[in-house]
């Protein structure tokens, strides 16, 4: 999977060279590049941005300097993505599917966003990750990356995201590791008991009972 990332702040992204991610891109499972916007401004002062028409505060990012910035990307084949607050919600099934892409070019904004002309040329999907605003959608960008690279054959161990929470539609069972005991809390009798079959159901209903008591909602849709 490659991700282009079209942004003003490419040096936002350097936590997301850590960890699993960051081996994925070592393995080259996944390939992040990041394009700076700014490297296509022509102003002598490197603007990308101005003033609304019609008014109002801020700033709004100009459609002929991101356009240039788009145009350097071979967009061949690719899904091009605004992360912005009007988007469709984020959810495991849509990571699921973008993992399916082979290109995918993630559009951030900043400021008050991006002159709509050329979100209108060049966008073929918004996502939001929630409802609220963030001041850049970097950090959106990030969120996009982890959850679609942990579904790249070979980011994760085997069986590590179909096993997992959500993918059935419930929250996850409760995990337990050493010291047997902590702060005399002991781990529960069943998991030392090497019954695999009564290990499991125990899991099951525990994941159940978890989800009615944190996420009703979870347990009452189609
Ligand atoms: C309104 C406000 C429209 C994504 C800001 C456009 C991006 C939240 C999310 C913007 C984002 C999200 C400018 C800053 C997009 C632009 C960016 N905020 N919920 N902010 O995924």
């Amino acid at each position: 999977m490659k991700f282009d990332v079209l942004t003003l702040f490419p040096e936002m992204f350097e936590p997301i060279k850590q960890s699993i991610i960051g081996k994925a891109v070592e393995r080259e499972l996944i390939d992040i590049n990041l394009i700076n916007i700014r490297d296509f401004s022509k102003d002598k002062h490197k603007k990308v941005d101005d003033t609304p028409y019609g008014g109002g505060a801020g700033m709004v990012m100009r459609a002929d300097v991101v356009y240039d910035a788009y145009k350097s990307i071979n967009s061949e084949d690719a899904k091009v993505i605004y992360l912005t607050p009007q988007g469709n919600v984020l959810n495991q099934k849509k990571v699921e599917n973008l993992s399916k892409e082979k290109h995918l070019i993630l559009l951030c904004g900043h400021y008050e966003g991006i002159d709509q002309r050329v979100i209108d040329k060049i966008v073929d999907e918004e996502i939001s990750i929630g409802d609220y605003v963030l001041t850049g959608g970097e950090i959106p960008a990030m969120v996009l990356i982890d959850s679609v690279s942990r579904y790249i054959d070979g980011v994760l161990s085997e069986g590590s995201t179909s096993e997992e929470s959500f993918s059935h539609g419930i929250l996850e069972y409760p995990q337990y590791t050493r010291p047997e005991i902590f702060e005399d809390m002991k781990v529960p009798e069943i998991l030392l008991s090497g019954h695999h079959q009564n290990i499991s159901k125990w899991r099951e209903e525990q994941a159940l009972q978890n989800t009615k008591l944190k996420r009703p909602d979870l347990l009452n849709r189609q």
